[in-house]
């Protein structure tokens, strides 16, 4: 035989081999998604979500997730946006990079302008990590790098809760989520040509769902605890914001935000307007109307206007009935109170 067919015969082999594994790995995740605890999921009918670690996510993201655990290595630069659905990720992602960038880049060519905040912020588990990818090219990504993720305090990767990347987290009032996640969750299926119509939520069944806990990355109360325990322990690692705290007060928040991450706002800074014309271009007004928000499509299945609805607080008086905001309000009491977390 000679070497050529050899080495090829090696190749071959080596490609079978990778093939198999290959197979054997995707058997392997099947095996563990399939055994995943289900239950009925909110994007279109047939969709489920599945119990990963002791939080409801759709099982199509489980893998990203398994990567993004194995793989993702957090520089001590790193800032990490986390949230649950719904909180306001997307206005704090806009205000975070325009804190950032604001010494290379000016609110008249912020790549804000042609680009939702969620594809410059990216998700670990819907973006960077998705179809399989392990090593996605972040290192060229200079410092500091802004990723986020709704993935609770407990399962992210030791990378991240062990070096000194610090970690923002929004939380808002359980009453307001409800209600901006179901219109997002109806909204979608109305464009869900396949699944039209059957797959609509009502108003009770979702209520009923989130008070059990059985909600995209829920229950929330251990999605509020996890990091706001962490950020009562650490302060220097984690920052907890309420949405409702930066409706009231975005200046003093903003500002609070910038010192965390390391880019507080100079005096000189504050009497030249730069605090003011970042919050006027994050508003909800400026960005909703914005081109790129209002016909442009960054993830899948999700209209980039679809993450601008009334960003109101108490929006939820609309909508809930006096027994439903008794259940949740209830909830709320039992799971939060002894932590200190006041919504
Ligand atoms: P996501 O989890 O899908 O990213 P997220 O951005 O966290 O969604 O939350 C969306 C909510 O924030 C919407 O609330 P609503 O349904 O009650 O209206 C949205 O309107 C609100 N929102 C988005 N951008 C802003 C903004 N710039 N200022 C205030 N609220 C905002």
């Amino acid at each position: 035989m000679n070497s050529m067919n050899h080495s090829t015969m090696i190749i071959n082999q080596q490609n079978s081999n990778e093939l198999h594994g290959y197979e054997d790995q995707n058997k392997e995740k099947e095996s563990f998604l399939s055994q995943l605890p289900k239950t009925k999921g909110w994007l279109g009918s047939s969709s489920t979500l599945c119990l990963y670690q002791n939080f409801w996510c759709p099982p199509t993201i489980v893998p990203n997730i398994i990567s993004f655990q194995e793989h993702f290595q957090a520089l001590d630069q790193d800032i990490i946006l986390a949230s649950k659905p719904k909180s306001g990720t997307t206005w704090l992602k806009a205000l975070l990079f325009s804190i950032i960038n604001r010494a290379n880049t000016t609110l008249s060519n912020t790549p804000l302008l042609s680009s939702n905040p969620h594809e410059l912020v990216p998700f670990f588990e819907f973006n960077l990590y998705a179809n399989n990818q392990k090593n996605p090219h972040l290192g060229s990504i200079p410092a500091p790098r802004l990723f986020s993720t709704h993935i609770p305090y407990d399962s992210l990767p030791k990378s991240i809760t062990e070096s000194q990347s610090r970690i923002v987290y929004i939380c808002r009032n359980p009453l307001d989520t409800i209600v901006s996640h179901w219109h997002f969750a109806n909204q979608i299926d109305e464009d869900d040509h396949l699944n039209h119509c059957s797959s609509k939520w009502s108003l009770e069944e979702f209520v009923e769902a989130y008070c059990n806990g059985v909600e995209v990355y829920g229950p929330f109360w251990s999605h509020f605890l996890g990091y706001w325990k962490q950020s009562v322990k650490n302060p220097q690692k984690v920052m907890f914001f309420k949405y409702e705290d930066l409706k009231k007060d975005t200046k003093t928040q903003v500002k609070r935000l910038a010192e965390f991450v390391g880019f507080p706002f100079s005096l000189e800074e504050e009497t030249l307007g730069i605090v003011d014309e970042i919050l006027e271009f994050c508003s909800l007004k400026n960005l909703k109307e914005l081109d790129v928000n209002k016909h442009g499509k960054f993830m899948p299945y999700f209209e980039n206007k679809s993450y601008f609805r009334k960003g109101e607080v108490g929006d939820w008086v609309n909508h809930l009935s006096s027994d439903m905001v008794e259940h949740v309000e209830k909830l709320i009491h039992e799971k939060l109170t002894s932590s200190g977390l006041i919504l």
